[in-house]
């Protein structure tokens, strides 16, 4: 049985992140496809941050951000609909800037723990990496995960070469390439 009912308004978290092209103006762009979704309201946005490339290190460093979002979609709807809007722009943006300029992660969704083959949540690395929990905590700071608040957890993250680049609230309104 869902343990969500119909109607009822729902709060996620998102982690955007890009490296290739103009990836400050991706991150924005998506945040603007997804304010544009009917069912889906983007209440906060982090700063924009500029990131050294984790795990795969040997790659251009990234423009990460996350995004508090009011949804009434379901877990997976939302996934496919973050998944939609990178397809959207990787389409679009395919010649110019190569196949991989966005990718959008669901971090949290209320405080659901699922696991299935197309979707985990919390998202599972996200208590290892700076380039989350920085901007995460800046928009949801009480959120819990594993018992610890998302500010704490962002106090003892590796926050080495993490720096903020516009810290505005609405900066992503004008660097979306599209309204
Ligand atoms: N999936 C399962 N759970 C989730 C979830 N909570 N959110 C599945 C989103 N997707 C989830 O994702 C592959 C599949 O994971 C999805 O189709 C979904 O069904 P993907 O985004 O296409 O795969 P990926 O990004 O190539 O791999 P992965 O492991 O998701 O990479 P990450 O974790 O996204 O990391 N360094 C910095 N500084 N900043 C970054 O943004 N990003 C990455 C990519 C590496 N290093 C980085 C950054
Ligand atoms: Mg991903």
């Amino acid at each position: 049985m869902s343990m969500i009912e119909d109607g009822v308004w729902h709060q996620a978290a998102i982690g955007l992140g890009g490296n290739i092209g103009d990836a400050a103006a991706a991150i924005a762009e998506a945040l603007a496809r997804l304010e544009a979704h009917p069912d889906v309201t983007v209440a906060a946005v982090s700063s924009l941050y500029r990131t050294p490339p984790w795990g795969k290190t040997d790659q251009d460093w990234f423009f990460n951000a996350c995004a508090v979002l009011r949804t009434s979609l379901e877990p997976l709807a939302l996934l496919e609909a973050c998944l939609d809007v990178e397809k959207a722009m990787k389409r679009l943006r395919l010649e110019r800037w190569g196949p991989r300029t966005i990718d959008l992660d669901v971090l949290t969704y209320d405080a659901i723990k699922m696991e299935t083959p197309d979707l985990t949540l919390p998202h599972p690395r996200m208590t290892e990496r700076g380039f989350v929990l920085l901007p995460l905590a800046e928009i949801l700071p009480d959120h819990l995960l594993a018992g610890r608040s998302i500010a704490q957890w962002a106090q003892t993250a590796d926050a080495a070469g993490i720096e903020t680049v516009d810290g505005r609230e609405d900066w992503w309104h004008d660097r979306a390439a599209i309204r």
